[in-house]
């Protein structure tokens, strides 16, 4: 499959912000995209942008997915979006007031698959991360729109800080399903690697050098890496609703910390096999083919659902039970006067 660096986006005349201006845009030119996806990725420009992903803590990227793959997978994500999930019906997961998360979204559609495994996306997380990355979670979420500062800077807690004196790399690979005017991804550049991350204090926050901050305003289709010890958040205010995956890539084998083993965060990835067609044999390693480090075998929630949930489930037996007494009598109904049978769908 041939790669395009095109621009992919129903933005009309939107500019990156001028804050975003201050990155480093890489053009069409700089990355080369000459047919197979391990071949053709130009290797000064991608030591270029592992440079700056190396002294920033972020770097943005090229556009990286053709119009048509950005729209399979705003298609998607929009679908998924329609309800709550609950029962038999697909949909978003809601845990708090401002975003409706979508997990796994390698199910969803080729692009989410075709993003994790991009061949710029590969040579700059081995460069960085070196060759035991994995992709650990593929998430994204509708944001809502709210002046509230729910989601402080901070830095993402991942691993095991009571046993690992290290500070561990960690990439998250994000890109914007819709145009970012507001509420645009925020961070303090240069932070990274300097401390185990955490939710910084209002003191900290107080230190932070704001000239530094850069503001990833874009079209859909922006993507960019950063390292997750960099101090960043959700911008605010958010005005209008937002759409954005994120992707975590780490070594599977630093030890996680407590609270993401306890909800199973990051489970063996969940896939779609109709989006697994020409893996080569480092993609699926990159998607953790086999690697059962994290597993946690029959693995259930260990809160109770709230009391909601039992409600729910109650009042689904009884609507069951009397669709299925409206059903067999109207069969009855149907035979007395010689009808013919409807059929659902
Ligand atoms: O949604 C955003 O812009 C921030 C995301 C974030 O803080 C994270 O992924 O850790």
């Amino acid at each position: 499959m041939a790669y395009q660096f095109c621009a992919a986006s129903d933005a009309g005349d939107l500019r990156p912000s001028h804050i975003e201006k201050a990155m480093k845009r890489f053009s069409e030119s700089d990355i080369h995209s000459e047919g197979p996806r391990e071949h053709g990725v130009r290797l000064a420009s991608v030591d270029a942008l592992a440079a700056e992903l190396e002294r920033n803590g972020v770097v943005a990227l090229p556009s990286l997915l053709t119009a048509e793959q950005l729209r399979g997978m705003q298609t998607a994500f929009a679908a998924r979006l329609k309800r709550l999930r609950w029962n038999q019906f697909d949909g978003y997961q809601r845990t708090e007031p401002y975003r409706l998360m979508i997990e796994d979204v390698l199910l969803l559609d080729q692009g989410f698959v075709d993003l994790a495994v991009h061949p710029l996306v590969k040579e700059i997380l081995a460069r960085y991360l070196g060759p035991a990355y994995e992709l650990t979670e593929a998430k994204g979420w509708k944001s809502l729109p709210t002046k509230r500062d729910f989601h402080g800077w901070h830095g993402d807690m991942w691993y095991d800080q009571t046993v690992e004196k290290k500070v561990h790399r960690e990439i998250k690979l994000a890109m914007y399903l819709t145009d970012v005017r507001s509420g645009a991804f925020n961070v303090i550049k240069g932070t990274h690697q300097r401390q185990h991350p955490h939710n910084l204090k209002r003191a900290e926050i107080k230190e932070l050098p704001m000239s530094d901050r850069i503001e990833l305003a874009g079209p859909a289709g922006t993507a960019f890496l950063f390292d997750t010890t960099v101090v960043h958040r959700q911008g605010i205010p958010m005005l209008e609703p937002r759409k954005a995956i994120f992707y975590a890539y780490h070594d599977p084998r630093v030890a996680l910390q407590g609270e993401d083993i306890y909800y199973n965060r990051y489970h063996p990835l969940f896939l779609n096999a109709a989006f697994l067609g020409n893996l080569s044999e480092e993609d699926q390693r990159i998607l953790g083919f086999g690697n059962k480090t994290n597993l946690q075998p029959a693995f259930t929630r260990h809160e109770n659902p709230p009391l909601i949930q039992r409600a729910y489930s109650a009042s689904l037996s009884v609507s069951l039970r009397m669709e299925q007494f409206r059903e067999r009598m109207a069969a009855r109904w149907r035979r007395v006067l010689g009808m013919r049978p409807k059929t659902r769908y």
